[in-house]
């Protein structure tokens, strides 16, 4: 008789353990490992710098591109500075030249005054990054307003040929970034006049997809039909606050809605990525040199970004000289220190947390700050919301929440909202955005509240709760 009731106790245990079923889509182990970078740089340099251009034609003299005293570590090391985890440098912009020395084309930096024609940016930037153990990217626009088959079969071999040095001599790459720009004119060898394309089709994204793949298994694929992290679709450095990485196969048909709040349906993993510019332009410009994003609005931009379930890819113009230039490379380090200031000290290590439902000994409400990402708090199946308080051991003002969920078994809240409670009396706490979404990470804001227990109700979820982590500063 004994036995048999441990038996049962033994059976509901482990019952109850059983880690929720996955809710498609979910994250390959490279699209996880890709969210958690969060913060990392784009460089836009070329004949355009030099130039004072955005969009060179394509006719631009590649003798113009003569950095005087380029320093790629002096990037790298003010990206630390600032947080960035990768930097992903335009290899070639829409003018065409390549800042590496390809074969493809003579519109390259061999051809250019830098190193007496000696220089391969693309090498002194990937060495640069893995001296100081930075991630590495690629930027390889598809549009091309110099070749004079563009638009043609023949330059599709050209750009491929490209893909193939880049992608083979200077990983491992992070990610890969196929450009959506077509603008139509351009130089053209000569022929200047406007040339148009089939964005989805022309360039043949399945080759160039498995081109990288096949020397830089991990690398994002960012742009084309068969990308695996989505682009925004805008470039103001703004997530929607709504922002769910399930989203359908994204096309150059793909509305503007959808880049911005991704699909609740959608049957493919594909987070986002914000890029924005530090600067209004990509490329330096000196009229530019006083309209350098400050700390402030920088800070702006990554709790519409980061806190809003999505990377943030922040460019950087070098300029002239071949540096970042001291405002921005001080603006983004104020940026760093104020936003590792804000989100550091978490209030609810060492609270009491207790939930309304667990599944379980082994997600149990608890594991939302143990610490471990691979820990998490789940509800039972038929539990699709829930809430969870924190007790405080004394008083305690607080302005943000951060929210994780355990997005390996797919991403599920839809909507939440905090309340506080003080002496005694329970008050909602009125968030500056809305609060619906989460995914890999959320963070809101709020006016500052000083409370004894926070409560965070989630109303609705597209199956059982799976919360990693939870904290509020
Ligand atoms: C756009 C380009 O046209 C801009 O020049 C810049 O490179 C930006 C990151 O992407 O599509």
């Amino acid at each position: 008789m004994k036995n048999n009731i441990l038996i049962i106790i033994t059976l509901a245990l482990f019952s109850c353990a059983k880690a929720p079923e996955p809710l498609y889509p979910v994250p390959s182990d490279g699209q996880l490992a890709w969210q958690k970078l969060e913060t990392y740089a784009f460089i836009h340099f070329g004949l355009n710098t030099f130039n004072d251009l955005e969009w060179g034609y394509g006719d631009t003299p590649a003798s113009t591109f003569n950095p005087e005293s380029l320093d790629c570590e002096q990037w790298v090391q003010t990206l630390k500075n600032c947080g960035m985890k990768g930097v992903i440098l335009t290899a070639k912009h829409h003018d065409g030249f390549c800042l590496w020395p390809t074969k493809s084309t003579d519109y390259n930096i061999s051809n250019s005054p830098y190193k007496n024609g000696g220089g391969d940016l693309v090498k002194e930037l990937s060495d640069a990054c893995r001296k100081y153990d930075l991630k590495f990217g690629i930027y390889c626009s598809p549009w091309d307003r110099h070749d004079a088959h563009y638009a043609s079969p023949e330059y599709v071999e050209t750009y491929h040929t490209q893909i193939q040095e880049l992608a083979s001599n200077y990983g491992p790459l992070f990610e890969f970034w196929f450009d959506g720009a077509n603008g139509g004119d351009g130089y053209y060898g000569g022929a200047s006049e406007a040339r148009s394309i089939d964005p989805d089709n022309y360039y043949d994204y399945q080759r160039a997809k498995d081109t990288v793949l096949a020397h830089n298994p991990d690398a994002m694929i960012f742009g084309g039909p068969y990308q695996t992290v989505r682009w925004i679709g805008n470039e103001k450095g703004l997530a929607g606050a709504t922002n769910w990485c399930n989203a359908p196969q994204i096309t150059s048909q793909t509305s503007a809605k959808i880049s911005f709040n991704g699909l609740e349906s959608g049957s493919e993993w594909l987070p986002a990525e914000v890029d924005v510019s530090i600067r209004p332009g990509w490329f330096y410009h000196e009229s530019e040199d006083k309209k350098v994003k400050t700390a402030d609005e920088l800070c702006e931009i990554y709790y519409n970004s980061v806190g809003h379930n999505a990377n943030l890819l922040l460019n950087f113009p070098v300029a002239l000289d071949g540096k970042i230039h001291p405002t921005d490379s001080a603006n983004a380090v104020d940026f760093y220190k104020k936003i590792t200031n804000e989100l550091s000290d978490n209030v609810l290590t060492g609270a009491k947390v207790k939930a309304d439902n667990e599944r379980g000994r082994r997600y149990s409400a608890s594991k939302v700050s143990d610490g471990n990402p691979e820990t998490y708090w789940a509800t039972d199946d038929d539990y699709p919301y829930g809430n969870i308080t924190f007790s405080m051991d004394k008083p305690v003002t607080i302005s943000r929440v951060m929210i994780q969920e355990y997005v390996k078994l797919g991403q599920r809240v839809k909507s939440f909202y905090l309340e506080g409670e003080k002496d005694g009396k329970w008050f909602r706490i009125n968030t500056l955005d809305e609060t619906t979404t989460v995914g890999y990470k959320r963070i809101v804001r709020f006016n500052p509240v000083e409370l004894d227990k926070l409560v965070i109700n989630f109303e609705e979820s597209r199956g059982p709760l799976c919360i990693s982590s939870i904290e509020a500063y």
